[in-house]
């Protein structure tokens, strides 16, 4: 019999910033187009399954402080969306102000319980963070840790925003090692040509891509 490639066994799941802010559902700050009340729906029934078929349930959380420097309203002169420089080599997109540390639009909007662990990231000023492993200073959040410390090998991620933190965050996924299947049906992204193009950069490093 062949052998399933995402078995229950050593399979976590992680689940990227599902938030208000990044949602059309709760008319969030930085919404992703398509992320409404059905989506939102969609990833809660998934996540439940998942957790009821055993899988540990990870989710990320984009936790800004108020003076975050991936807001444009924290540098002057800089529009939204715009891409500035912030030091040598290194860019930064200029965000509309969102997910700030204990405001209704950080809200986590999946609502189930269990093995469900939860990892914030973003939460230098100085330094944003698109992964759930990394910032762009290199510090390690959480995550590894916690999917070391419970033996998964093998992962299942979706969410918002699939040109964003959902690629970063599957790019490091690979880069530690783990074996990676992105479902697409449950990721929105801001746009669909860089959404598009996150999708096969990711499959060309070996990530499974899934509709569903
Ligand atoms: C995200 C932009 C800024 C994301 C987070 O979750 O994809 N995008 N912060
Ligand atoms: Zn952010």
């Amino acid at each position: 019999m062949a052998e399933q490639t995402f078995s229950i066994e050593n399979t976590g799941v992680i689940v990227v910033d599902v938030q208000a802010d990044f949602t059309e559902f709760k008319s969030g700050a930085l919404a992703v187009p398509g992320a409404d009340a059905q989506y939102i729906d969609q990833v809660e029934k998934a996540t439940r399954r998942l957790l009821e078929q055993g899988h540990p349930i990870y989710f990320t959380k984009d936790w800004h402080p108020a003076d975050h420097i991936s807001f444009f309203t924290n540098n002057p002169g800089t529009e939204p969306f715009q891409e500035i420089e912030i030091e040598e080599g290194r860019t930064q997109v200029m965000w509309p102000p969102h997910c700030v540390q204990n405001t209704s639009g950080a809200d986590i909007l999946i609502l189930i319980k269990g093995l469900i662990e939860t990892v914030k990231k973003g939460t230098n000023p100085k330094l944003d963070s698109y992964s759930g492993f990394f910032d762009d200073g290199g510090h390690k959040t959480d995550l590894d840790r916690l999917l070391r410390r419970d033996g998964i090998r093998k992962l299942i991620i979706y969410g918002l925003a699939t040109d964003y933190c959902v690629k970063a965050t599957v790019l490091d996924a690979v880069g530690h090692g783990y074996q990676v299947e992105l479902i697409t049906d449950l990721c929105r992204g801001l746009s669909p040509e860089t959404s598009n193009s996150a999708i096969r950069e990711m499959e060309l490093k070996g990530v499974t891509i899934s509709k569903g």
